[in-house]
């Protein structure tokens, strides 16, 4: 009798599916090739900036990146970096940094971003602006045509006090727009507290914002607003990673 044998599993070929982490390191992976020895970097927060902290992290701890110091936008980015042996300063002491990298919600073609759904807005935007080039890393799913157009929240940092003065004062400035606010709750239904004891009115919009630079001065100028989310002509390049690769975007 003959016995059929099938071929060894070894040689059949499987897809390669990447999934949202895959491209996010992918992304990470990228934007550490901005950094250089001796830079003071500002530290972004979310999942796509913890991977590029993380790599930062390892390319220390090898010495293949020396005298680094690294300023972070948020408590949680401060405890991952420190973990990793990461030295870190404050704008206090270094009001000026060579680079910062941050991850992003939303991307529009003229590379403006909305930031802040993490609620580290705050000190992701002082940190940034005071960067010579600010890097985005995101995965393809944050581009959007139009800012607000997600359907996902735009997020506002408020102080406490009267927080729901100034958000029925938000949402009425855009409800042309058809805007909806709503106060952040955390995961014990109570008002989410950002590292600066603030809350955060989250905004969302049924259609983009119309005009973004002055939906931003509109936000600003109310009486406790402390921050928005709207990053307008901030970032210097934007790596983007999907399934077709990696691509970076410059203005
Ligand atoms: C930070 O992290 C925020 O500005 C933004 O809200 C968020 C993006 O997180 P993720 O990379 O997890 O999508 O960059």
């Amino acid at each position: 009798a003959t016995t059929l044998r099938r071929p060894p599993s070894k040689f059949s070929i499987k897809a390669l599916t990447l999934t949202q982490d895959d491209l996010k390191k992918l992304a990470a992976d990228k934007a550490v090739e901005y950094v250089k020895s001796g830079m003071v970097l500002g530290l972004g927060t979310g999942s796509t900036a913890a991977f590029v902290v993380d790599k930062l992290g390892a390319l220390i701890k090898s010495g293949a990146l020396t005298d680094i110091v690294g300023v972070p936008t948020s408590k949680r980015t401060q405890e991952q970096a420190a973990s990793l042996g990461i030295p870190l300063s404050t704008l206090d002491a270094h009001p000026h940094l060579d680079l910062a990298i941050d991850g992003a919600d939303e991307v529009d073609p003229n590379l403006d971003l909305v930031k802040g759904r993490g609620g580290a807005l705050l000190r992701e935007k002082m940190v940034e602006a005071a960067s010579d080039k600010f890097v985005v890393v995101v995965d393809d799913s944050k581009l959007v045509s139009g800012l607000g157009g997600s359907g996902l929240a735009m997020p506002v940092e408020v102080v406490q006090f009267c927080w729901n003065y100034n958000l029925v004062r938000l949402g009425e400035l855009f409800k042309d727009e058809g805007c909806e606010a709503k106060l952040r709750l955390d995961g014990d239904g109570k008002p989410y507290v950002t590292d600066n004891s603030n809350y955060i009115v989250d905004l969302y919009f049924k259609t983009p914002i119309k005009d973004s630079s002055s939906a931003g001065k509109e936000i600003a100028a109310l009486e406790g607003v402390v921050e928005h989310g709207l990053f307008l002509d901030m970032a210097t390049a934007v790596i983007i990673a999907g399934g077709g690769g990696v691509s970076v975007k410059t203005k």
